[in-house]
């Protein structure tokens, strides 16, 4: 098995009779427009009862109650079928999913939810769960939608799964089968917008041949449920247009992207809307022009507004910061330009807020900026792409992660505000609100470049649709779609992908000290030396006395303030400050002492030795599998974890190696910085080889 089907792949279930008293004899879908998507939920109940029961069974339009499954809106099937008794209201993309035996009924708000409760009945029998159910279902929240970063060229901005499936070459590719392969994923977990194109947006995608392109692949989506939207580049006028200016508030300026935008409806009637991202990372925006942000964000959201479409405004606004500022801090900066402007954007703008306030690091408080803007609508961004978490060659299961900024109380009026409850869009009575991933999947047959990365993927949707959702079952679901129903099988990917986030964290970067990677432009591997001294605000402060970034009102950068007052408190004392955030908000001696007794020095060392052995554990277990797993899924993961459990030591000895070296701090149990078994490359004698120069030297032992 290569992968491509993920979680849809419908393998036969051990059928005991008993079994096949639940097979429906016939699939009625109540609407027999092949572009609809009642009618794909159709073909997806017909590949769906095949594979697991190894039975054809016929698809009809007609109405029949009795051994069958019927698919379709409530709506149709009022129509075609008569009254319905009992059902609770559905909201929008909602779905009614009943199961008696072999008489199942899916209804739907509308057909995106009638395919919605398909592939949840799907999933249901695919783990050979046959029980009754009759239950209402609807999405905690209204945006759930996917960020590709794909660029016109076919490259993907941090990517690990191969080039694009939508670009190459400047335009949309021909072929758009895996297009249709994604929607069929996407749609699975309930995601219902993709945005295809990188936030750092190439202009080019305007052009009349590659709006058309665009159209093919909102064709290709729709039929699925999914609308697609679009990333643009604010300068675009000007660098594109040729205009003199990028102004928002320039007439010529509007009219340009009044044009665009109608050019673009004209071809796909039912896009989702806009994303952009603005003055940040050299981005252009209306700050050239000295224009608020909102000035920016309302442009884009006047001109879609008329087609029903949102503009997703990104919070990621920041530039190089000045490093000998001891006050600068990037962590501020989201709250420092939007607050002011709360209530002043359109109603279909939405602000796209990273969990984190600096960008997506293995641990991050939450975000302030969900805590400061009530009268706005806001949506969380989140990774699936694992830009600093091993970038798909490390196993790291993220739900738990997500979970911590989700569940986080923000105490807003010191009233229950949890994070989830925010982008809702319920604490703060908005009328949208939601989620985005970036997703990055490639044309490799695994998506995303490894098989155990989709777990991340299917439980971000999972969770977009039901945010109170458990981190583990939802593992649990994914395990069973994707390698069977095997109990071992269960209980060892479960393990190994409940501690890999704590490990990775372990390893990596902890007590809130950041993913300590590479941060000038890689994000992977070990390099605590470019944490400091670069102009990206992405420090540490670490010296030879003391680490840790002093975020306090009373002596530091004054970012702890952006919190309401409970939780503001709570940051700003070192006491109250959990220890994994500490060198988040605090500044201290390594010898400080932690809440367990144990010093922050001796704390890094003994993580990054437990961190690594748990990772050096997932080789072994994963071996234990061996024969349970089809092989061609089982070497592609062994491969990575066997790199894993060597990238882990590297992790370990590099940091390790070097706050001993810069504190001067011996190791109480004696093991960092002595390496009884290693041979320098410099004592070896060359024979038959070339010096080489590599970049980046530091992963070069000396300067060879
Ligand atoms: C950073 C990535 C960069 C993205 C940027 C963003 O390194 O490639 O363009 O975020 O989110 O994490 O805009």
């Amino acid at each position: 098995e290569d992968g491509l089907n993920g979680w849809l792949r419908y393998a036969s279930l051990p059928c005991s009779k008993s079994c096949h008293s639940n097979l429906p004899s016939t699939i009625v879908t109540l609407n027999s427009t092949e572009s609809s998507p009642v009618y794909i939920a159709g073909t997806e109940l017909h590949k769906g009862l095949k594979g697991v029961y190894r039975k054809d069974v016929r698809v009809s339009h007609k109405c029949k109650t009795s051994s069958s499954v019927i698919v379709g809106t409530v709506d149709q099937y009022r129509k075609t079928c008569g009254a319905i008794h009992s059902i609770p209201e559905l909201e929008d993309d909602g779905f009614w999913l009943s199961t008696k035996g072999d008489a199942v009924q899916i209804l739907g708000q509308n057909e995106r939810g009638a395919l919605y409760g398909t592939f949840e009945y799907l999933s249901m029998i695919s783990q050979g769960n046959f029980s009754r159910v009759a239950y209402a279902s609807n999405p905690s929240q209204p945006i759930r939608w996917v960020n590709q970063w794909d660029n016109m060229d076919g490259s993907i901005e941090r990517g690990y799964g191969g080039p694009s499936i939508f670009f190459k070459n400047g335009q949309i590719v021909e072929d758009l089968t895996r297009v249709a392969e994604y929607a069929r994923l996407l749609a699975s977990i309930k995601i219902n917008a993709v945005v295809i194109n990188n936030v750092n947006a190439n202009a080019t995608l305007l052009d009349p041949k590659n709006i058309d392109g665009f159209g093919r692949v909102a064709d290709v989506f729709r039929p699925y449920g999914i609308q697609v939207g679009m990333s643009l580049n604010f300068a675009s006028p000007q660098t594109y247009g040729g205009l003199s200016t990028f102004d928002p508030l320039d007439e010529s300026v509007i009219k340009w992207w009044s044009d665009i935008t109608a050019q673009i409806y004209k071809r796909v009637p039912d896009m989702a809307g806009y994303l952009v991202k603005a003055d940040s990372e050299g981005q252009p925006g209306p700050q050239t022009y000295n224009r608020t942000l909102a000035d920016a964000a309302n442009l884009f959201a006047k001109e879609v507004q008329p087609y029903g479409g949102i503009v997703m405004y990104r919070a990621f606004v920041y530039n190089q910061l000045n490093e000998s500022v001891w006050t600068a801090d990037r962590a501020k900066a989201a709250v420092n330009f939007f607050k002011e402007l709360d209530g002043e954007f359109d109603d279909n703008v939405v602000i796209q807020i990273k969990f984190g306030p600096i960008d997506f690091q293995v641990r991050e408080p939450v975000s302030p900026l969900f805590a400061n803007l009530p009268n706005t609508n806001m949506a969380i961004e989140l990774q699936v792409t694992q830009e600093y978490l091993g970038q798909q060659s490390h196993l790291v299961y993220l739900p738990p992660l997500w979970k911590t900024i989700l569940d986080f109380d923000l105490r807003v009026d010191h009233q229950p505000s949890l994070v989830r409850d925010i982008v809702a869009g319920k604490r703060f009575n908005r009328k949208f609100g939601g989620s985005a991933a970036v997703v990055n999947v490639g044309t490799n047959t695994t998506w995303l470049g490894s098989h155990l990365s989709m777990s991340n993927l299917y439980a971000y949707g999972r969770l977009a649709w039901s945010s109170t959702d458990d981190a583990q079952d939802i593992l649990h679901d994914w395990i069973r779609l994707t390698f069977g129903l095997d109990r071992k099988v269960l209980d060892t990917i479960t393990h190994m992908s409940m501690v890999s986030w704590p490990a990775y964290e372990q390893y990596s970067g902890n007590l809130g000290i950041q993913t300590l990677t590479d941060i000038l432009y890689t994000h992977y591997g070990p390099n605590p030396a470019s944490q400091d001294n670069n102009g990206w605000g992405q420090w540490t402060r670490a010296d030879q006395a003391s680490i840790g970034m002093d975020r306090t009102v009373k002596n530091g950068t004054g970012y702890s303030g952006q919190y309401p007052d409970e939780i503001a408190t709570m940051y700003e004392n070192i006491n109250t400050t959990p220890d994994d955030l500490l060198l988040w908000f605090h500044h201290v001696d390594y010898t400080h002492r932690l809440k367990s007794g144990k010093t922050v020095i001796q704390h890094f060392y003994d993580a990054h030795y437990t961190g690594a052995e748990t990772a050096q554990t997932f080789l072994t277990q994963w071996e234990s599998l061996q024969g349970k797993i089809d092989q061609e899924r089982y070497s592609h993961v062994r491969h990575f974890l066997d790199y894993q459990t060597g990238h882990s030591i590297v992790w370990r000895d590099a940091i390790n190696d070097f706050y001993h070296n810069l504190s001067g701090i011996p190791d109480e149990a004696k093991r960092v910085s002595h390496h009884p078994w290693r041979i320098e490359a410099e004592s070896m004698t060359l024979d038959g080889y070339k010096p080489y120069t590599v970049t980046p030297f530091e992963t070069a032992s000396g300067s060879l």
